[in-house]
């Protein structure tokens, strides 16, 4: 299966399905000396392991990374860091009833009528699940570019109607609740509505917002590798993700020139900087030197136990019901996600405009 290699400089491959022995990933590219151990990563894959709470799937993962190749004496070496986690918790005879079943909103039928046949358990590299390979790897990437004082930071930012308040916003309460929400307010409305929707066997999409502080201006290559361009394929290329946005997004398609625009202004030290930041931080595809702003829109989880109707691999019209383990929600694991993907792809194009100058 192609399309599983992501970067250029600093590229990762990621392998795996959610069923089979494990998932992990091999970078290529990370420059030797970065300090870097197995704690490292595993602060990351613990904010994304499922059986977290009773808004995640009730699989349980410790999610236990272990660095195979490319550190030694824990630093790196510059050669091929391969990571890997195993899996432990599979049961897949939750998927035997459903084999032959294509689930309404799950890659089911695209995998059957391109491959000729899938590996139905689990979803396979369609879960999930799969995820786990980008956040380890984007772990050594936030690590990298903290070097380079770049930081990289993700919140829930709404979850079905309810959304955080802008007046209430605490990025410090983010990790106090299960949502990931910036907002204790809005986490308990959220976590309400959630609870209808559970009763209801159905599920919720929502939003995550990504910042990066510190990224100089001129990275983001002009043409077809702009960096919000690079950014939307990372971003997208996460499972449910339906919508992504940089700045006010398709907000500004209601706004006017003279309102969209940033005013530059200068304190006379030498920097250029902006009043607002509608623009999200990138003009022309590359950084202005602000913060860049992106928003990813999940849609609700497609596995829900309520009866649906559907087609099975004979053609015929049958009823489906979805049992086992399932998040109602994935969007508060999706953060760190949409974290790893933005520093991946922001480090990739920083390494890039490297050589953009003799
Ligand atoms: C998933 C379905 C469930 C989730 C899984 C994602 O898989 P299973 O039926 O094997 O428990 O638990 O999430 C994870 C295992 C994970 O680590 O994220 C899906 O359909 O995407």
């Amino acid at each position: 299966m192609a399309g599983s290699t992501w970067g250029t400089i600093f590229r990762i491959m990621t392998w795996g399905e959610s069923h089979g022995k494990g998932v992990g990933v091999t970078i290529d590219g990370c420059p030797a000396g970065l300090p870097l151990c197995e704690e490292d990563i595993q602060r990351y894959l613990d904010r994304r392991k499922p059986g977290q709470s009773r808004y995640t799937t009730a699989r349980q993962e410790s999610d236990q990374v272990e660095i195979l190749s490319g550190v030694f004496e824990g630093k790196t070496t510059g050669t091929p860091i391969a990571m890997m986690v195993r899996n432990t918790d599979q049961r897949s005879k939750d998927y035997s009833a459903i084999q032959d079943i294509y689930r309404p909103g799950h890659a089911d039928y695209g995998f059957d009528q391109k491959y000729g046949f899938r590996d139905y358990r689990g979803g396979g590299r369609s879960s999930a699940r799969e995820t786990t390979a980008r956040v380890a790897a984007g772990a050594v990437a936030c690590k990298l570019l903290e070097t380079y004082g770049v930081a990289v930071t993700a919140y829930t930012v709404s979850i079905g109607p309810v959304s955080v308040s802008r007046e209430r916003f605490d990025l410090a309460e983010r990790d106090n609740n299960r949502l990931n929400m910036p907002d204790a307010q809005a986490a308990q409305e959220a976590a309400a509505y959630l609870e209808e929707l559970m009763a209801e066997q159905d599920s919720a999409g929502g939003v995550v917002e990504c910042r990066v502080q510190g990224l100089p201006a001129g990275i983001g290559e002009p043409v077809f590798d702009k960096l919000d361009a690079c950014l939307a394929k990372a971003v997208m290329s996460i499972g449910a993700v339906k919508g992504f946005e940089i700045g006010d997004g398709f907000a500004a398609a209601r706004s006017r020139g003279s309102e969209n625009n940033d005013a530059f202004y200068t304190d006379g030290d030498g920097t250029v900087k902006k009043r607002t930041n509608h623009a999200g931080g990138i003009l022309g595809g590359i950084s202005d030197g602000s913060e860049i702003v992106l928003r990813a829109a999940f849609k609700p989880t497609p596995s829900i136990a309520r009866t649906q109707q559907t087609v099975n691999r004979n053609g015929e019209n049958v009823e489906i019901a979805i049992h086992g383990r399932h998040d109602p929600v994935v969007v508060p694991r999706a953060v760190v996600v949409v974290e790893a993907m933005t520093a991946l792809t922001v480090l990739d194009l920083f390494l890039t405009a490297k050589n953009a100058r003799v």
